[in-house]
């Protein structure tokens, strides 16, 4: 993957590879070559961590993440509906998607999320369709449009898919669906947990960002 995008320095480039992020910097004056080391930009990447399911899955473990789930919105909307278009533009790290296309992503992310639970619920461990999220990151409703539309979106994905999971029963949690990649077979209950981390992680990016930044 490869990123060109301008900050105080004349240019960025940056690379990022399996193990590390490359990035050139150059200025009025100078060249910079700067190798970020694997450690520094798994935190920037997975600020809060990777998801990691629990072995046992409580009752009350659910109730917490549908509280998650349902309290995501406006904190997404507290987080960044204020924010003006440069910051909107830049990067949560260096070669990293922009806060304006974390938003999107996030929305588009669990609009997809939503139709699986329905899937796993309808259909007996149906195969679900992966999509490409870098490709969808980079179209234009991902990349221009206001983030105005994802929060909105955002909120009625979340009221819908809260309302629905708040009706399910413990063998309904139980059913799955299968990704077909390495054909992982995964429950709607851990479902549930995967996409509360993944709101906050996404969160997290935003919020560091932002705090790097001295912007909150
Ligand atoms: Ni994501």
């Amino acid at each position: 993957m490869e990123v060109n995008f301008s900050l105080t320095a004349h240019w960025i480039n940056a690379q990022v590879t399996d193990a590390k992020l490359l990035i050139e910097m150059g200025t009025e004056k100078d060249n910079y070559l700067y190798e970020m080391d694997e450690k520094t930009l798994e935190t920037l990447r997975y600020p809060i961590g990777r998801f990691v399911s629990p072995e046992r899955i409580t009752p009350e473990q659910i109730e917490d993440w549908i509280r998650q789930l349902e309290a995501m919105p406006v904190r997404y909307e507290n987080l960044v509906a204020k924010l003006q278009e440069n910051q909107l533009e830049t990067p949560y790290r260096p070669g990293g998607w922009t806060v304006r296309q974390l938003v999107h992503h996030v929305a588009d992310s669990h609009h997809n999320s939503y139709i699986r639970f329905k899937w796993g619920l309808t259909e007996e461990n149906p195969i679900i369709k992966p999509y490409d999220e870098k490709g969808w990151a980079n179209l234009p409703d991902s990349r221009e449009a206001p983030i105005q539309l994802s929060l909105d979106h955002l909120r009625a994905v979340h009221a819908k898919l809260v309302f629905l999971l708040k009706s399910l029963s413990r063998a309904e949690l139980k059913r799955s669906f299968i990704h077909p990649e390495g054909e992982v077979v995964t429950s709607l209950e851990e479902n549930i947990g995967r996409y509360a981390w993944h709101g906050n992680h996404h969160y997290a990016h935003i919020e560091n960002l932002l705090k790097r930044e001295g912007w909150l």
